[in-house]
C-alpha cells in the first residue's frame, strides 16, 4: 500500500531553476571554459556588469550585478564572455518544452525558471524523487545543462527548495513539513522578501523564517502593516497561489540587442518601428491584444519592463505610437542595449468569453 500521509495528498508543485545559466551554456559550448572561472556580462574595460558567474568564479565572491572591473580584481584569471541571448532563449524554449510535457499547467517566471503543477503525477515522496531525477536527466540530455529542482505542496516552498542544494540539486519537502523546512533559513531566502524587507525585519531582530513565523500577527501588523502578514505566511510555508496556466501567459514579442547602444529618442523610435513591423506580422494570426509591454535593457544590464492597457485593443495602426509613448515616458536617458515589445492579454483569454464557433 502506498503511504500518502508523508507525500503530496493534494497538491504537488515543481520548481526548476537552471544552474549558473548563462555561464553554464558558455562552458557547454566552449570546452576550454570548463572548470574555469567564467563571467558572462559586460566588458570590464567599458564599465560592464556581471550578468552571472560560473560556480568556479563564485568562490572568489563574484555575483550577478557586480561591476565587471571589481570582478576582475577579485579574480584576475577569470574569463569574460559576452552574452549570447539568442542561444539562451532557444535553450529556454527547449527546457520549457520538457516541462510542458509533464503538465500544461506551467508558469515560466524567468528564462531559466518555471513552476509546473504536477499534482496529477505525484502523490508520494518516492514518486516526487523519481520525477525530479527524470526531469533532470532529460534536461541534461536535451540541452546539456544541470538544473536544480524543488517539489513541495506550494510555490513558495518549491521555489526555496529548488535553491536549497544548488547546483544540480533535488529537494523534496513532503506536505506538512513546510514550516520546519523553512525555519532555519534567512528571511531573505523567502521568495518575495527583498533587501528592503530584510533590513526592516532585521531592525526588530528578525533574521530567520522561524522568528518571522512565530511573531504574533498583531505585532506584525503594528510594525509592518498588513503587508507583513503576507511575509509571515511565506515564512510559515503557507501559499495557495495557483500555477498560472500557460495559455493565460501567452504573448507575442520581438526584441533586439543592438550592435551599438542607442542613445537618442529618434534612434529608439526607429528601432521600435522595425520591431512593430515584425509584431504586426504575428498579429494577423492572433486575436486582438489589450496589453502592450515594453522592455528596456540599459548598457549596465539593468532592465525595466513597463505595461500599458490603453482601454481599446491594440491594432497594427496604434502599436508603434503606443510603444514609442511608453519608451518616452520611462526611458531614463541612459544608453540602451536592448529593446523589446510584446503583446498579451488577447481577447479570447477573457474569462467567461463565449466560444461562438
Ligand atoms: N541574470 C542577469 N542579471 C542578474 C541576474 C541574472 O543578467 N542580475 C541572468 C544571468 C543568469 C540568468 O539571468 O544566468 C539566471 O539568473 P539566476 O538568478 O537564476 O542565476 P544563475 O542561473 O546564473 O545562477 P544560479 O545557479 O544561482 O541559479
Ligand atoms: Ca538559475
Ligand atoms: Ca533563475
Amino acid at each position: 500500500m502506498t503511504d500518502v500521509t508523508t507525500g503530496f495528498p493534494q497538491r504537488a508543485i515543481l520548481h526548476l531553476d537552471l544552474d549558473a545559466f548563462y555561464s553554464s551554456v558558455e562552458q557547454r559550448d566552449n570546452p576550454q571554459l570548463r572548470g574555469k572561472p567564467v563571467i558572462v556580462g559586460g566588458d570590464p574595460d567599458r564599465r560592464g556588469v556581471v550578468a552571472t558567474a560560473s560556480y568556479e568564479a563564485r568562490r572568489f565572491g563574484i555575483r550577478s550585478g557586480l561591476p565587471a572591473i571589481t570582478a576582475r580584481k577579485l579574480c584576475p584569471r577569470a574569463v569574460f564572455v559576452a552574452p549570447r541571448f539568442e542561444v539562451y532563449r532557444s535553450v529556454s524554449e527547449t527546457v520549457m518544452d520538457v516541462l510542458r510535457a509533464l503538465s500544461p499547467t506551467l508558469e515560466r517566471i524567468a528564462y531559466d525558471e518555471a513552476f509546473v503543477d504536477v499534482s496529477e503525477r505525484v502523490r508520494t515522496v518516492e514518486a516526487a524523487r523519481a520525477l525530479g531525477q527524470s526531469v533532470k536527466g532529460e534536461i541534461r540530455a536535451m540541452v546539456g545543462l544541470t538544473a536544480s529542482l524543488g517539489i513541495a505542496i506550494n510555490k513558495i516552498t518549491a521555489k526555496v527548495a529548488s535553491d536549497h542544494e544548488k547546483p544540480d540539486g533535488l529537494t523534496i519537502v513532503p506536505a506538512g513539513e513546510e514550516a520546519r523546512f523553512l525555519a532555519p533559513l534567512s528571511v531573505r531566502k523567502l521568495w518575495g522578501i527583498g533587501p528592503s524587507a530584510e533590513s526592516r525585519l532585521a531592525v526588530e531582530g528578525i533574521e530567520c523564517a522561524e522568528q518571522l513565523a512565530a511573531a504574533s500577527p498583531d505585532w506584525i501588523v503594528a510594525h509592518y502593516g498588513h503587508h507583513g502578514l503576507g511575509w509571515q505566511a511565506l515564512a510559515r510555508g503557507i501559499d495557495d497561489r495557483p500555477v498560472a496556466a500557460a495559455e493565460k501567459r501567452r504573448q507575442i514579442s520581438r526584441e533586439q540587442t543592438f550592435d551599438e547602444d542607442l542613445r537618442d529618442m529618434s534612434l529608439l523610435r526607429d528601432a521600435l518601428q522595425r520591431m512593430s513591423e515584425g509584431l504586426i506580422e504575428d498579429m494577423r494570426t492572433y486575436p486582438p491584444a489589450r496589453t502592450l509591454t515594453v522592455k528596456i535593457r540599459y548598457s549596465n544590464f539593468s532592465t525595466i519592463t513597463r505595461q500599458i492597457s490603453p482601454g481599446s485593443v491594440i491594432t497594427p495602426e496604434t502599436l508603434p505610437g503606443h510603444a514609442a509613448r511608453v519608451v518616452a515616458d520611462h526611458w531614463n536617458g541612459r544608453p540602451v542595449r536592448l529593446l523589446g515589445v510584446a503583446l498579451s492579454n488577447f481577447i479570447e483569454d477573457a474569462p467567461g468569453q463565449l466560444k461562438l464557433f
